[in-house]
């Protein structure tokens, strides 16, 4: 039991990885774009000609890019449509009896009893009725209109609207309050309701020499019979109680400025420390103040951060720490809780604004800062610009989501409250104190209204902050921008990636390349002053592109200035003792190294694994690199090893012109955004996932038709089978294989093929583990964990022998072989592991870092000190360091 619950820990965390990596993402869910109301109106062919059947809700009428899939798989429900609750499966008994599938599905998939507790509890709650506001005030009325005045009976026209701002056709429920409602909801001034189920908003009154006598309005409301709800091109025109909303426009700035102070608001996740010290770099002045929330399970950021608090009286981090996950309630949690810490550090402050560490200046700080102080008072939020009902739709706003296990689990629909405008959009925001002190302080029914709603809200920081301020009196500060551009590439970014952690469909922008520079400089004249999303492990050219665009002159003078480090084990982390396959793998790799430096006749003791970090020069991998201790000529010394994995595709079987393959490749943490593997050192155990990537270039033979994929395990027998059919036209993909952890440790391999004949192979390692759970693995750990999964395979048979598959003979010796590797342990799986590694990696150099800075020789072999190898992690990095404050309150790099 114990053991499985480690395996499952130790896949959950791995499946945590790869949220994380993706994570601080934007959180923003696409919105597609609906026609004006007018477009539509004109394009339907004559008004009785409408299609009064079409579903109870505009956004039946769909265009716009790739998310309409999404919306199709957000409406789906969870697997198999369970329609009990199955009470066998509770050890609780539940306080009433949840009808709601969706429900039903949730408790039914989340694993603890507490989470299924909470989603039970809460589910009756909301059924009671009870749970939610029905009602709320909205702060920012007019003076002069009241909700619901009836302005009277007017006369519309086919080609010139009354009210243009939205459009429904509502056969079941329309009435003049339900349109009210919706009109309110998106903020319009005028409601209108006609020809019995349609409802219209407007944000201008209808002339008066439109009205017409009110017996002309004389067809029911199908959604309240008492009422009436206009006639065939007649409205019924209401007031909302709300002006014609505008936002405020920020001023240009003069040249001259007076002082502002910024609190840069940094919410960080991942391993990206020099990236962070590079952002940092680029905003600092001592008159502005950082606060830092690292996410909780993130230690290392956490660890190596918390040094600046001492340096640098303007930096701060977050004691309490939150676990976010992509869309989650927490992530607000977490926000107001930095902003009631920063209200309380006596920081006097002007704005906060909101950044990650995949954020970049694109203007120097000090346009940002004449702006921003040419605009004291107002509040950057970025409006989704669409029509609302779609909005909240797409949004999910109009359903409660519960999270426990780091999971938002959907339980089903809500209503929003009556009165309030809603809004969202994108969240990333700059705010000023007056309204952070508003939002943070003493609650009035309209915070704690909200509050209960966005607890249980879907990526509840693209709209909490935009319907506070809608509502409350800061309505007229106000200003539909973000300061930010971010690099959307929908067809890639949206691909339901967080359906392991959010019951929806979300997306994600894209990392910034070298080739999306003309999208950054098309800004110059804009009020953006940030970009996102950078990752310097993907693409560095462009951050320091963006360096040189905003003044910066140094680059000259910076050692490195194109090598990228970033950590990938750290022996400090909370999660060292678990991170099984690379340790196993790095201790490996350092023997091999030792192995090498014995044949140069220099004897080395190695040690304990320090770190191992990714290294990069000019956007290429270049390998990994492993700190450790050793004993070199009995002295305990640091040595960094420097290692690369081998390529391993052959091509070119028979003769044939296979040169259209240009990637065929298996590793793990491929990400679908990027089209990149994570897993840059390939670096596989039992417990990984792996994932065939391949890339056919357009030249592909136009004859051929589809190509098998067979998987081999080290055993000889096929694991998978899958088919590509290249009629896709899709000359990219990935291929996940169907076979179930733990993976069968050995040499795997794959090949390719037309028919029968082979015409691509490549191999992977699957390295076994000498570690389980941070110690040396015991036999029974071995069995469980090196046995493979046989039963998960494919049953497939082969008519022809195929060249790729082992002859009888051979298979028989392999799986001989095979059964018993299972029982090596000690000394001997150390063997197995490190022929397998010997056969994978190539070792391409050592350095030293002792206390007195020189080289040492070692047999025929010369250590050089790492500072000077310019490969070494220690090798100086000023863009990735902190520097010194200079005069001007900058942080100088050299
Ligand atoms: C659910 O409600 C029951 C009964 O009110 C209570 O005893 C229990 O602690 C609640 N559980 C959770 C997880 O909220
Ligand atoms: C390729 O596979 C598809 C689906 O499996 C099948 O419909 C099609 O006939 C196949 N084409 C060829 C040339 O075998
Ligand atoms: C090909 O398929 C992959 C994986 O589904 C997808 O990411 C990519 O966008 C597709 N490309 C095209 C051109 O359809
Ligand atoms: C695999 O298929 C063969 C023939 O189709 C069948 O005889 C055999 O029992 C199957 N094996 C398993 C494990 O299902
Ligand atoms: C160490 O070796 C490097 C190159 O091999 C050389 O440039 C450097 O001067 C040496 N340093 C010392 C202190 O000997
Ligand atoms: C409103 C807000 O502050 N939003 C964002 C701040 O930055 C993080 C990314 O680090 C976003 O995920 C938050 O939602």
């Amino acid at each position: 039991m114990a053991i499985v619950r480690r395996i499952f820990y130790k896949y959950a965390k791995c499946l945590g990885l790869i949220v994380l990596t993706t994570f601080f993402a934007q959180l923003f869910i696409s919105i597609s774009f609906f026609p004006s109301v007018h477009d539509n109106l004109l394009k339907r062919q004559g008004y009785t000609s409408l299609a009064r059947n079409e579903a109870d809700d505009v956004s039946a009428r769909r265009q716009g890019p790739s998310v309409e899939d999404d919306e199709d798989l957000n409406s789906r429900p969870h697997n198999k449509v369970i329609t009990q609750l199955r009470l066998e499966e509770l050890d609780f008994k539940p306080t009433c009896e949840i009808k709601n599938r969706e429900a039903i599905s949730a408790i039914h998939r989340a694993k603890t009893q507490i989470c299924k507790q909470q989603i039970v509890n809460k589910t009756c709650l909301i059924q009671n009725g009870n749970f939610y506001p029905k009602k709320l005030t909205n702060h920012c009325i007019s003076k002069q209109k009241t909700y619901g005045y009836h302005l009277g009976c007017y006369l519309d026209e086919k080609k010139m609207r009354l009210l243009t701002s939205f459009y429904g056709n509502y056969a079941n429920t329309n009435s003049p309050t339900f349109c009210l409602d919706i009109c309110v909801q998106a903020g319009f001034p005028y409601a209108g309701v006609q020809y019995a189920t349609e409802c219209f908003c407007g944000e201008n009154e209808p002339p008066a020499t439109a009205k017409t006598s009110d017996v002309s309005c004389d067809m029911k409301c199908p959604g309240d019979s008492l009422q009436l709800c206009g006639g065939y091109f007649t409205m019924n025109v209401y007031e909302t109680g709300l002006d014609k909303f505008l936002p405020q426009l920020p001023k240009n700035p003069g040249d001259e400025i007076t002082s502002v102070q910024i609190v840069f608001l940094l919410t960080l996740n991942g391993r990206a420390l020099r990236q962070v010290h590079r952002l940092i770099n680029a905003l600092y002045r001592t008159s502005h103040y950082f606060y830092i929330h690292v996410d909780k399970r993130q230690d290392y950021l956490h660890r190596k951060l918390l040094n600046l608090e001492k340096k640098f009286p303007n930096i701060k981090l977050a004691k309490k720490r939150y676990s976010t996950i992509w869309g989650g309630a927490s992530l607000l949690k977490m926000l107001l809780s930095s902003m009631t810490d920063i209200s309380q550090l006596g920081w006097k402050w002007d704005y906060v604004i909101n950044l990650s560490e995949s954020d970049f200046p694109i203007k120097s700080l000090e346009e940002l800062e004449k702006f921003l102080s040419a605009n004291k008072g107002f509040n950057f939020v970025k409006s989704h610009g669409r029509e609302v009902q779609r909005f909240i739709k797409k949004q999910g706003l109009d359903k409660t989501f519960i999270e426990c296990e780091t999971h938002m689990w959907r339980v089903g629909e809500r209503k929003l409250p009556q009165g309030i405008v809603v809004d969202g959009g994108s969240d990333w925001i700059a705010l000023s104190p007056e309204f952070v002190s508003y939002v943070i302080g003493k609650h009035d029914e309209l915070l704690t209204g909200l509050e209960v709603i966005f607890e249980h809200t879907l990526l509840p920081a693209e709209s909490y902050f935009h319907t506070v301020l809608r509502n409350s009196h800061f309505c007229n500060t106000y200003v539909d921008n973000n300061l930010h551009v971010t690099n959307w590439k929908r067809k890639l970014g949206c691909k339901c990636q967080y359906k392991h952690v959010v019951d929806w469909c979300g997306c994600s922008p894209n990392d910034f390349k070298t080739e999306d520079w003309p999208r950054i400089q098309n800004t110059q004249s804009r009020q953006l002053f940030f970009a996102r999303k950078f990752e310097p492990i993907i693409n560095q050219e462009i951050i320091t592109r963006v360096e040189k665009y905003i003044g910066y002159t140094d680059h000259y003078l910076i050692n490195n200035l194109e090598a990228y480090w970033q950590n990938l084990y750290d022996i400090d982390d909370l999660t060292a003792p678990t991170d099984d396959t690379i340790l196993t793998h790095a201790e490996s790799i350092v023997r091999l190294n030792a192995k090498i430096l014995s044949g140069e006749g220099c004897q080395i003791q190695t040690n304990e694994i320090i770190e191992v970090n990714i290294y990069k020069y000019a956007d290429v991998y270049k390998g990994n690199l492993i700190l450790h201790k050793a004993l070199v000529q009995n002295k305990e010394v640091f040595l960094e090893t420097w290692y690369k994995p081998k390529h391993h595709l052959d091509l070119n079987f028979e003769n044939r012109n296979v040169d259209f393959i240009k990637v065929f490749k298996v590793s793990s943490e491929y990400d679908q955004k990027e089209m990149t593997f994570r897993n840059l050192g390939n670096v596989l155990g039992p417990l990984s996932e792996p994932v065939l990537l391949y890339q056919f270039s357009a030249q592909i033979d136009k004859t051929l038709g589809n190509l098998t994929v067979l998987w081999l395990d080290p055993a000889g027998m096929v694991a998978d089978v899958n088919i590509i059919q290249k009629d896709e036209n899709n000359l990219t993909n990935f291929i996940k294989p169907t076979i179930k952890q733990p993976f069968l440790p050995g040499i795997w391999k794959v090949g390719l093929f037309d028919q029968k004949k082979l015409i691509a192979r490549t191999k992977f390692l699957i390295t076994p583990l000498e570690y389980f759970s941070g110690k040396e693995i015991s036999h029974r750990e071995a069995n469980l964990v090196h046995s493979g999964s046989q039963n998960s395979y494919k049953n497939v048979t082969f008519t022809k022998p195929i060249k790729f598959l082992p002859e009888q003979e051979e298979k028989n010796l392999l799986v001989e072989i095979s059964n018993s590797n299972i029982k090596r342990i000690k000394g001997d799986l150390i063997e197995w592991i490190d022929s397998l590694n010997l056969e994978f990696y190539n070792v391409l150099g050592s350095c030293i870092s002792n206390r007195n800075n020189d080289n040492v020789s070692c047999g025929n072999y010369k250590f050089q000190q790492c500072s000077l190898s310019e490969w070494s992690s220690y090798s100086p990095d000023p863009k990735g360091t902190i520097g010194k404050v200079d005069k001007s309150g900058r942080l100088k790099r050299i």
